[in-house]
């Protein structure tokens, strides 16, 4: 059993030369990028076992994609091709270095993996795996995609552990459904990632991590990332154990959340507790470029998950991780070694950071 699947539309991303407006920047270096793909390539750089489902077009770019995903040990043989329709593309600028703000043109309509359906993905491979990462992105690509993510994560009996990164994309979403729907997709997964930030341009919650627990009960394992702070984890008791690095048990049957109308409704009865099980500060770094750094944190904790390591320690290599994202310009970063990753995690509190 594969370790970590993940689905997504992965793209040839295009970063810039030098720094400034889009319409400045004479030449691009063509790099890959597709949150979920990242978290695998970083994964199996770590030595996991992991796996790609995606659609790419029948084009050299889609090649790309599949040799260079491929490069990093992940398991490609699922992805299959369009030949009615392209890879999708993007470009971005550099980030400004306070705010990270930057400019992204993405060329993904109508692409291949816009298309993904039950049908036309290999569900089998989709579903074999330990942990099955997915996130909001792809539901914004088009109503194939969300109708394919609803699937995957309605409950089942056998169902991965579903991890879920919220990642919100205001610029993706074609109507205002994107943060009810961030909503539904999230209460069925057992361990969700969001950033503080995401949470409260989404669905304006502005009281901490405490505030977005409110709106998540169901979730087993709850990650709120709070930028250069660090982040909170909660934890439900009676789920807690599936992500508590035992391997993944069926899922029990229960009933998911109504696709919500009401945007984030009170649950009647939290099933569990609102105290942060644990929070841990982020090492300072100096930031290269901030894009894939949520997916290194995710695929830092994901790792620390499968290896059974306590709590404290998932967050830690969460964050070591996204460091080596942070201080590299492209999407994807190598990640520490186990090693190295495992030294640094074990530093006294007052050390750390
Ligand atoms: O998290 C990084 C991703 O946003 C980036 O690699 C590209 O998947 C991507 C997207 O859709 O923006």
């Amino acid at each position: 059993v594969v370790d970590v699947v993940a689905l997504d539309e992965s793209m040839v991303t295009f970063l810039p030369s030098r720094p400034g407006r889009l319409a400045d920047v004479p030449s691009f270096e063509r790099a890959i990028g597709g949150a979920e793909s990242n978290v695998v390539c970083v994964l199996a750089a770590a030595g996991h076992s992991a796996r790609w489902v995606s659609r790419v077009g029948a084009d050299g770019f889609g090649d790309h994609l599949v040799e260079t995903i491929g490069s990093y040990g992940v398991d490609v043989a699922s992805v299959r091709r369009d030949t009615a329709r392209p890879t999708g593309v993007y470009f971005r600028t550099a980030g400004d270095r306070a705010t990270d703000a930057h400019e992204v043109a993405y060329y993904r309509t109508g692409s291949a993996a816009s298309a993904m359906t039950a049908g036309n993905v290999d569900l089998g491979a989709v579903r074999a795996g330990r942990v099955l990462h997915l996130s909001g992105i792809t539901a914004a690509l088009s109503g194939e995609c969300l109708a394919l993510l609803r699937e995957l994560t309605s409950p089942r009996p056998g169902r991965p552990l579903v991890s879920f990164d919220v990642n919100h994309r205001p610029g993706l979403w074609r109507d205002a459904r994107g943060p009810d729907v961030l909503l539904e997709l999230a209460r069925r997964a057992d361990l969700v990632f969001v950033g503080e930030d995401e949470a409260e341009q989404a669905w304006g919650l502005s009281g901490g991590p405490e505030a977005v627990r409110e709106i998540f009960p169901e979730p087993g394992v709850l990650v709120v990332k709070q930028g250069a702070r660090g982040a909170t984890v909660f934890l439900r008791p009676t789920a807690g154990s599936r992500a508590a690095g035992a391997a993944p048990a069926p899922k029990s049957a229960g009933t998911p959340p109504a696709p919500g109308r009401a945007a984030h409704p009170r649950p009647a009865s939290a099933p569990g507790p609102s105290q942060p099980a644990a929070f841990v500060p982020a090492p300072h770094v100096d930031i290269a470029a901030a894009t894939g750094a949520g997916d290194a944190f995710a695929a830092g904790f994901l790792s620390a998950t499968l290896r059974g390591l306590p709590l404290r320690d998932r967050l830690r290599h969460g964050h070591l991780w996204a460091a080596a994202a942070l201080t590299t310009p492209g999407d994807l970063a190598t990640p520490p070694t186990r090693h190295h990753a495992d030294r640094l995690a074990a530093l006294d509190d007052d050390s750390w950071g």
